[in-house]
């Protein structure tokens, strides 16, 4: 996860107003001073920081929390705000009929980048996508794209001994002709020199694109600012994807710089997988970012074959107090789609699942086995069973263990694990303040009956 180190600092700016009922200005000055601190450290520049802060200084002595809201909920919701504030809106990508032409330097992840938006744009717009490959100063970037793509089903065009730029975007858009969805990866240099510059415009004019898309690592911190601006002077970026968030604490400086230039940030890399790809919008990023959750995102995340109204109807059924051994079941069976188990906890709120997110390695390991038995002994349940596990006495229990093999400690755990989730579960639906975050997350806004 990105920026790791801010949530915690910023928690412990906040953590100043612990048991506070009222606002006093020595608190407040203490809490900005903390939260300028965090902020410099996540490499925000210094006229930044200090206009958030103070804004939040301001805002903290002037607006009055919402009855029953406690001062360091009110403080965060501030700085939420304002951190969203400055990363800028979020720009819509549009799905289908897209010429993308990648730009960048040397070693800023565009190769990389490619293949996770080529596999982004098939898995959630069910897109025929083509890639081509016409980078031709990096020995094996043909290869390294066809590797990064390898059964996926995305086209790869590339001339791996051509020499001439140029001519394989026009050979390779004559070739994809019938992809829905073509990106171009280009050669970087060092810097934008005279030989980029020319070989960049030459392609863009051939490719026509409908992005222009510069990839940007994260580590270049502030100086992502310049570097954008030169980019987007030179060929009109369209959006901004700013790599190897997941390697930095720092990456508050990229990230901010970017939003500033006129050519938004529209994706963020998290890892060197294809699927370390996410889209960018500031206010998912930042409620992420704080341990604020955002179950939106985690649906984003869902692949193919997870029907995105199931996750929901699933989740307002938790929402509602609901909660059979099968919808238990269902949950597990998402996210044990869905994937790694990392991803997942890290896009709901703290308070979910008590804090799972911040479960040691060990720890998770240990759940998804868990996630595997329970599976096994469900199997052997009758339908009734798991409507209402309540009917599970000793007797049923011992049956239950013989027919799936496993041990009745097995069939007591997995009911343990019941009980405690449906407890947190009702915990959801009691917390007014969080229902309303996950129901304005999912972007549901009618009340969903929960009373
Ligand atoms: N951890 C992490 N590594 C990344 C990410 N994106 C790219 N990388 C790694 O960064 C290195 C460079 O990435 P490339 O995609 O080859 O970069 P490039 O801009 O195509 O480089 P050139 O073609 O040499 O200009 C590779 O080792 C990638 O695996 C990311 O989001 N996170
Ligand atoms: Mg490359």
């Amino acid at each position: 996860m990105a920026l790791e180190g801010f949530k915690r600092r910023v928690l412990g700016s906040i953590g100043l107003l612990k048991g506070k009922r009222k606002v006093d200005e020595e608190t407040i000055k203490e809490l900005s001073k903390s939260l300028r601190r965090a902020l410099l450290e996540a490499d925000f520049n210094v006229r930044q920081a200090k206009e958030l802060t103070e804004r939040i200084e301001r805002r903290m002595l002037e607006e009055e929390p919402r009855p029953g809201v406690r001062l360091e909920t009110h403080a965060m919701n501030l700085i939420y705000s304002e951190l969203v504030r400055i990363l800028g809106s979020p720009r819509s990508i549009r799905p289908h009929n897209q010429t993308v032409l990648m730009v960048g330097l040397y070693g800023q992840g565009k190769t990389t980048t490619t293949a996770k938006l080529a596999e982004w744009w098939r898995r959630n717009h069910s897109a025929k996508v083509a890639v081509i490959e016409a980078d031709v100063h990096r020995p094996g970037a043909y290869q390294q794209l066809s590797q990064l793509l390898g059964g996926t089903g995305v086209e790869v065009y590339g001339e791996p001994e051509g020499d001439d730029a140029p001519a394989i975007v026009r050979n390779g858009l004559r070739k994809v002709g019938t992809a829905d969805v073509v990106i171009i990866d280009t050669a970087g240099r060092d810097s934008l020199d005279e030989n980029l510059r020319d070989e960049l415009l030459e392609i863009a004019e051939i490719a026509n694109a409908t992005e222009r898309f510069l990839v940007i690592d994260a580590q270049v911190g502030q100086a992502a600012g310049p570097m954008a601006a030169t980019f987007h002077e030179l060929v009109g970026v369209t959006g901004t994807v700013v790599t190897k968030l997941d390697g930095t604490a720092r990456g508050g400086g990229a990230l901010s710089a970017v939003a500033t230039t006129g050519a938004p940030i529209v994706f963020v890399g998290e890892g060197e997988r294809i699927s370390d790809l996410e889209k960018f919008e500031s206010d998912r990023f930042i409620s992420r970012l704080l341990g604020m959750g955002d179950i939106k995102g985690l649906i984003d995340l869902a692949p193919d074959d997870l029907d995105e109204q199931e996750a929901m109807r699933l989740t307002q059924r938790l929402m509602s107090g609901r909660f059979t051994l099968t919808d238990m079941y269902t949950q597990m069976e998402m996210m044990s789609k869905i994937g790694t188990l990392d991803k997942v906890l890290s896009h709901l709120p703290d308070t979910m699942f008590g804090g799972m997110s911040n479960m040691s390695v060990a720890q998770k390991r240990q759940m998804q086995e868990n996630l595997e038995k329970f599976r096994v002994v469900m199997d052997s349940m009758t339908q009734e069973e798991k409507d209402d596990p309540l009917l599970l006495k000793s007797g049923r229990i011992r049956r239950i263990a013989r027919g799936s093999g496993c041990k009745e400690k097995d069939v007591k755990e997995l009911l343990t694990q019941w009980n405690r989730s449906k407890k947190m579960m009702r915990g959801i639906k009691g917390d007014r303040r969080l229902r309303r975050q996950m129901q304005s997350m999912m972007g549901v806004d009618e009340d969903l009956g929960l009373g």
